[in-house]
């Protein structure tokens, strides 16, 4: 199976990052997790992007909060999908991050999550990793099925705590 990277531009994303890192534990996807920064290292973000389909990842996931552009520096260099994750925080919490990730110029994509949505990020990449990858299809489905009994679960909760 391809690779995702998780690529954050400090340290100090760790603790929101590492949802994703959980998530695609969860969902059996290998992966490699680094600090690289689009402003602190750049040559090295550069580099690695440049790198990645060759060294066997599919899909990259690039948290960075404030204007770090983090997602957007690595889609200008390579042609894998890019999903990026707006960070909170700085004298903006976020909104600048958000804006920084998703409102890309047209011709270098970012698939761009919530801020903070490293969750979600991991199950995109999943999902594009399984279009060519059935059981990793079949374990997306499965997941669904279980937020569903969930809900489930809580609704009929719900209704026996209102005696219905
Ligand atoms: C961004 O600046 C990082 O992605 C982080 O979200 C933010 C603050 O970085 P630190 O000053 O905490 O290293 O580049």
């Amino acid at each position: 199976m391809k690779k995702v990277a998780v690529i954050m531009g400090s340290d100090s994303d760790w603790p929101v990052v590492k949802g994703a890192c959980a998530q695609l534990d969860a969902l059996g996807i290998p992966y490699e997790a680094h600090i690289l920064s689009a402003h602190r290292t750049p040559a090295q973000a550069a580099e690695f992007a440049k790198a990645a389909r060759a060294q066997g990842f599919g899909v990259l996931i690039c948290a960075a909060g404030m204007a770090a552009h983090l997602a957007g520096a690595f889609a200008a260099n390579t042609t894998l999908p890019v999903i990026g994750i707006p960070m909170k925080g700085g004298a903006m919490d976020g909104l600048d991050a958000l804006l920084s990730t998703v409102q890309m110029p047209s011709g270098i994509p970012v698939a761009t999550v919530a801020v903070g949505g490293a969750k979600n990020a991991a199950v995109l990449a999943a999902q594009i990793l399984a279009v060519s990858d059935e059981a990793l299809a079949a374990r997306l489905d499965a997941e669904r099925a279980s937020m569903a009994a969930q809900i489930a679960q809580k609704e009929a909760a719900l209704q026996a705590e209102l005696g219905r």
